[in-house]
């Protein structure tokens, strides 16, 4: 049965990428006296790499080879000029600017009723996190979630899998009794590196990425006024308007059913003990 929803941030809850962080990066490059412009298409080449902090050293390294980092080293130097970048992003979501992408918050809302728990699995920095939920989602979205895992709280970040482990620990439950949601490959192949099921809404930068495996792919979750689009998907799905809590529980029941993981040993929730990292 399926006990909690887990989501990515950046491309999932809200199309934060392309006027959001790389804006601000582009501004914390000028303020630091930089000549460095990511424009959308560079943006989306660099996105491979999840991770601000992660990026910045990928851009260094592949675009900048002679760059010499000021006294202190490039460690401090990225620190800064993420710092730096995560600022004016903060003040970008503060402002309201960013909307919640179809379905979401419904969709929060639906499985907050239904007793279906929810938590937060991204490699975003927590301020930029909480920030969102409340400016674009309710003041009070974060207390909804009982698991907001983000940013440095594991080591390694998607694709890796350690953050959704991180959550399933905290959520006290197994991999398959969990339905992930992610726009992007990386997120995909993380949450599916921790056993998962995993359903995707793409974005303009992740469409055309490989998402073999996902439960189904949809344009959005879609509203009562804006029709989901399916771009693949499972039987339960068909002819669906839109995404709600009952329809995945069906998906999430028909992967139970059809794939072949074992569900002896699951471990019960015991312990709704809200837990913000
Ligand atoms: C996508 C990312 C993030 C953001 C920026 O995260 O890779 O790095 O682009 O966030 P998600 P920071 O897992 O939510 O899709 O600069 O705070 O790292
Ligand atoms: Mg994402």
């Amino acid at each position: 049965m399926l006990k909690a929803l887990i989501f990515d941030v950046d491309g999932t809850l809200a199309d934060t990428e392309r006027q959001g962080h790389r804006v601000a990066y582009n501004r914390a490059f000028r303020e630091k006296g930089l000549d460095w412009r990511w424009d959308e298409t560079l943006y989306g080449q660099l996105l491979k790499i999840s991770g601000g902090k992660e990026r910045l050293r990928y851009f260094i390294e592949t675009f900048q080879p002679t760059f010499k980092p000021p006294v202190g080293g490039i460690d401090r130097f990225i620190g800064e000029l993420h710092r730096l970048k995560n600022h004016y992003y903060a003040s970008y979501i503060k402002s309201g600017a960013v909307k919640a992408r179809p379905g979401v918050l419904r969709l929060m809302r639906e499985a907050h009723e239904a007793g279906v728990l929810l938590a937060i699995a991204t490699t975003t920095t927590p301020e930029n996190v909480y920030a969102l939920l409340k400016a674009s989602f309710d003041a009070q979205a974060p207390s909804w979630f009982q698991v907001i895992a983000a940013g440095d709280v594991v080591k390694r970040k998607k694709p890796a899998p350690d953050v959704y482990h991180y959550v399933l620990e905290k959520l006290e439950l197994a991999a398959e009794q969990c339905l992930a949601v992610e726009d992007s490959q990386n997120g995909l192949r993380a949450a599916h590196a921790a056993g998962i099921p995993t359903l995707v809404t793409v974005n303009d930068y992740t469409r055309q990425e490989d998402f073999s495996g996902a439960l189904a792919v949809v344009e959005h979750l879609g509203e009562s006024n804006q029709r989901a689009v399916f771009l693949s998907g499972n039987a339960p799905l068909n002819g669906l308007a839109l995404l709600d809590i009952a329809s995945l529980q069906d998906l999430h029941g028909h992967y139970l059913k059809t794939s072949h993981h074992k569900q002896a040993g699951l471990v019960e929730l015991n312990n709704r003990g809200v837990t913000h990292v």
